[in-house]
């Protein structure tokens, strides 16, 4: 029968007269004859939409190269079932009953932007009456966007550079011409 919770039921109420008893039988005002229909009668229920959102996102959403990226896969409410999320990156993971988040890394020693997306997810013999997959990718920046915590890029040719540095006082050493 149907359950208002997120998986796709199809079954039916299935009822039918059993027996019936008369308390009354033989003394006046009861039946003089009483029989009943004992067929079986079915009424099929309809299932309801209760919506479970997946998601992913970026703990970190930037990175120094060769660091990992970290990335959690959310619902928005704990199943009953464990869920198994596919993701882009060929790994399956699984988040467990009752619990809501899985934190996954990508262990990257490369450089470069990372961008993990969810394929697919569902649970064993169960369907969703609806799953919503939002949003359905994160991105990991390398090098950061912002922060202070790297050196800036060069994006011009040098052809000239000159280095100015303290010197001792009485020096005639001020500046050096590479
Ligand atoms: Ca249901």
């Amino acid at each position: 029968m149907n359950r208002d919770d997120v998986w796709v039921e199809v079954d039916a109420i299935t009822n039918s007269i059993a027996s019936i008893v008369e308390t009354n039988v033989g003394t006046s005002g009861a039946f003089e004859s009483l029989s009943f229909d004992g067929s079986t009668v079915n009424t099929v229920v309809l299932d309801d939409v209760d919506p479970v959102t997946v998601k992913i996102f970026s703990v970190d959403g930037e990175r120094n190269p060769g660091e990992p990226a970290f990335f959690a896969i959310c619902i928005d409410q704990p199943l009953d079932s464990p869920l198994l999320v596919s993701l882009s990156t060929g790994d399956t993971i699984t988040i467990p009953t009752v619990s809501m988040e899985f934190l996954y890394t990508v262990n990257d020693t490369g450089s470069g932007d990372i961008t993990v997306s969810i394929v697919s997810a569902g649970v064993t013999s169960k369907t969703f009456e609806s799953l919503v997959v939002s949003p359905g990718s994160a991105m990991v920046t390398d090098p950061p966007i912002d922060g202070d915590d790297h050196f800036p890029t060069l994006d011009k040719d040098i052809s000239h550079i000159t280095i100015y540095f303290s010197a001792a006082e009485g020096s005639d050493l001020e500046s050096l011409d590479l």
